[in-house]
Formats: C-alpha cells, structure tokens, sequence
C-alpha cells in the first residue's frame, strides 16, 4: 500500500506539458537505464522488404462496399523500401542509430510459399540478415508471425481455423532448426488483439470482416493457442546460446497495448473502460502466465478455456505502446464503445495522443507478472520530424522513472527504422527515423538519428 502511495504521488508530481514543451536535449538520458540494455528498432516483413504475395495481396488492390479503396490513396506494397534487395543499407541506418538490437519479421508467405515446399534461398538470406546483425553487435529479434499469412493457409480458414497452429508450429521448427545458432530472441505473434480488432471488428486488415467480435475473440484465443504451440517449438528447437548471456532462448509475444480511460466520470463509461482494459489490455499477458484463455464480450461470446502449454511460455514480455484512447460506452456499437482522443493535446499524423504517463503505467502495471519487459514497439507518424525527438526523450524518461520504480525494463525498440508500408495508412504515414526517398529509396536520416543515438550512447555498458 505505501508502494502504491508513493508511486500516486510521484505520478502526480511529474510534469504533464505537451510535446511542444521539450527542448531536444538529450542529457544524460539514457544513463538510468540498466548495462546490457538494447537498444535499437523495429520493421515487419510485409511493410519493407517488397515483392510479397501473401493475405494482404489481394486486400491491398480491393475496396470496401462504399467504394473506398481498402488502402489509403490506393497504394499498394508492392517494392516497400526494397529491404529484401537493400540489407546493407537497413544495416547502415542502423549503425548510425548506434542499434544494439534490430526486431524484423520472417516471411512465412516467402519461405513456404506453397504448403510443404520451402524456399531455401530465402531462409539463406535470412541466416545472412543474423550473421550480418551479429558481426555488427546487433542482436537480432526475429517476429515470427507480424500480420501477414500464407494465402494457402488463409484458403484453410487462417486463425479462423484452430488446425492453422500445426502449420505455424512447423514453420517455427524450420526457421528455429536454421537460425538456432543466431538467435536467442524470438518474437512468436505481433499482436494478436491488433490483428484480431482490425481484421474482424474495423474490417480494416484482411480478411475484412466488420463489427464480428465472435469471430475475432475466437481469432484471438487460437492465435493464443498457436503461440503455445510455437514456444514449445523453440524451446525444444532452439538449444543453442547465441550471444553467450546463460539462456539459449528469450521468448516473448509483441503484446498491444493502449491506455484505455474513461471519457466521462459515468458509471457506464467507467464500466466499459475496464471491460475493454481486461479484453485488450490484460487478457494476454494473463493468459500467457497462467494459461487461461478468459476474453468476454458480453452478449456475444465469453471463452474461458486453460491451455496448459500457454503457462509459462514467455520469458520476456514484449509491449508496443503508442498511444491513449479515451472510452465513451456505447451498447448498440458491436464493441460497447466508441474511442476517441482527448482534445487539446499534441497528437501525430494519425490523431494518435501523444501519452508517455500511459507507457509509464504500462510498465509498472505489469512488473507485477514479474517477467522482464522489452519494449518492442514505440513511436509516431510525424512527417515534419518535429515531434519525433520530443516524443523519444518523454517516453525514455518515463521508462526511466518506471525502471526507479521497480520495472525491470531490458530493452527498447522504436517504431520504425525508415517510413514504410503502414498497412490500411499505405505510404502516408511516416514512423520513420530514417525516411525514404521516393524516386531512389534512399535512406534519409532525420532530425531524430543523432539525439537517438545520443540516448543509446550515454547507456551504461
Ligand atoms: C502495429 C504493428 C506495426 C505498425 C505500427 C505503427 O502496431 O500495427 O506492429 O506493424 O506499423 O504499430 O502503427
């Protein structure tokens, strides 16, 4: 309880300014954060290495009842930044950035394009990708699933189909079995709830089902169930220590999360917040340490199942934040609510609150499952860079002020390397730290590559 107090008032004494107030003086930040800690970025498949033909192939060329096309200004992936072509230049960025990790994605739609039949070149490439990073002192954090299916399993019903996670546990065998001796740390599902909400309720990824919150709750608990499969995978696969630190293997999920807050004081909103909370926000990592699968949305489907292989199947817990929502109930809308940002405040590109108190709370809130906690995702569309550097140093100071209040926080990973594919955004939104030159893909680093790379520099190491 006086924990508790304490860190009420140090929350309450920190100071709330917007973006705008921060000078873009790094300081000494970083030097709070703990020796060892990674330090670097995150990028998916799908969204820059081109020439994909997966799930979202046919999704990205087609439109919605309205007429609107699927993907904003019609873009298509198609060539992305060229990354699958362009390695080398992905490597120099990072460099620049002073990396010490690099989390990307493996193409399953690339390695097995067809049930069974394996592209060994591919998965070469990728070994090269490990053995570059590492030789760099970059240690590699391969996602194994981040959106994107095969469509020869999407045609079996994708995770629709509860069979799909033999599928994906044969997958995790074969890149394990290549990549053992590269990688300890492993990535089994990029967001699950995302996946799930935008391709089930939104109907904005594929396969673009609307407002379905049964088929979307039954995604979520077989992605769940995939997962457990895929950590058994790996931890028997995967026996081989790669960067010499005791554990042969780091397994986590990129759980989503986001700062859900009541929009009025009403007993309704405050209800539908905290139901929305336990469905989005805790539903996960309470599965994965205990191995119940609890998701309810009232008057559509509760699940309540334990899966004993999901207890105990990660050893770090990966969090991508970006942002806060506030929660307005709304009993006729298939999710109960409508979501919207709190006015006032300095937002990005997308309209997305700009709320490093919430990453704050994240961290705090769940040092209680008592996993270490990798930050794997992080950032913001912001074309004029302005706000890119602001929003670095107030979200690094309240991973800071979280690991002084007892977070054991070993890793940061910012959204994204270089501007790229943003899904159902298309080209329009820019995360990058470096952005991409149209005509020649070149990498074009912004305002925010050298306080970046003065942050990782002043970490102990
Ligand atoms: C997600 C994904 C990324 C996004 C990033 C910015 O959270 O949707 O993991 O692929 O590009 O989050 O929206």
């Amino acid at each position: 309880m006086k924990r508790l107090l304490l860190v009420l008032l140090c929350t309450a004494c920190q100071p709330r300014a917007g973006l705008d107030d921060v000078s873009g003086d790094v300081g000494a930040l970083g030097k709070g954060l703990p020796r060892g800690f990674l330090w670097g970025t995150a990028t998916a498949a799908h969204q820059i290495e081109g020439g994909l033909d997966n799930s979202w192939t046919d999704f990205e060329a087609g439109a919605f009842p309205d007429g609107r096309p699927h993907i904003k200004n019609q873009d298509r992936s198609t060539i992305a930044t060229d990354s699958w072509n362009r390695f080398d230049e992905d490597l120099a960025a990072m460099k620049a950035l002073g990396s010490t990790t690099y989390r990307f994605s493996i193409e399953w739609s690339r390695l097995e394009p067809r049930k069974g039949e394996w592209n060994d070149a591919a998965m070469q490439r990728y070994r090269e990708w490990c053995l570059e990073l590492r030789a760099a002192g970059i240690e590699p954090m391969v996602t194994l699933h981040h959106f994107t299916l095969p469509k020869w399993v999407v045609e079996a019903g994708g995770f629709e189909n509860e069979a799909s996670k033999a599928d994906l546990e044969r997958f995790t065998r074969r890149v394990a079995g290549n990549l053992k001796d590269q990688v300890d740390w492993w990535v089994t599902l990029n967001e699950p709830n995302v996946y799930a909400v935008q391709g089930y309720l939104a109907g904005i990824f594929p396969p673009g089902k609307k407002d379905d919150t049964v088929t979307q709750t039954k995604v979520i608990a077989n992605m769940l169930k995939a997962h457990a499969r895929m950590a058994v995978a790996l931890r028997e696969v995967d026996d081989v220590d790669a960067d010499g630190d005791g554990f042969a293997t780091r397994l986590s999920v990129a759980h989503h999360v986001r700062y859900f807050q009541p929009a009025t004081a009403s007993p309704l909103d405050t209800a539908i917040a905290g139901l929305t909370d336990d469905y989005s926000n805790e539903s996960i990592p309470r599965a994965l340490k205990t191995g119940r699968i609890l998701l309810s949305v009232p008057g559509a489907i509760t699940i309540d199942e334990t899966v004993p292989d999901l207890a105990g199947s990660i050893d770090v817990l990966g969090l991508n934040y970006y942002t806060r929502d506030m929660v307005r109930a709304d009993l006729g809308s298939a999710s109960l609510s409508q979501l919207t940002y709190r006015k006032g405040r300095a937002v990005s590109d997308l309209g997305w609150d700009l709320y490093p108190d919430g990453l704050y709370s994240f961290l705090t809130r769940f040092s209680a499952y008592g996993w270490p906690i990798v930050i794997t995702e992080n950032g913001l569309a912001d074309r004029s860079g302005k706000l890119r550097t602001p929003f670095l140093i107030q979200h690094l100071t309240a991973i800071e002020r979280a690991i002084r209040d007892g977070a054991d926080v070993r890793g940061y990973a910012h959204w994204s390397l270089m501007d790229n594919f943003e899904w159902a955004e298309g080209y329009d939104a820019q995360f990058g730290l470096f952005t991409i030159e149209k005509t020649t893909l070149r990498r074009v680093p912004t305002e925010s590559v050298q306080p970046f790379r003065a942050i990782g520099a002043n970490i102990p190491r």
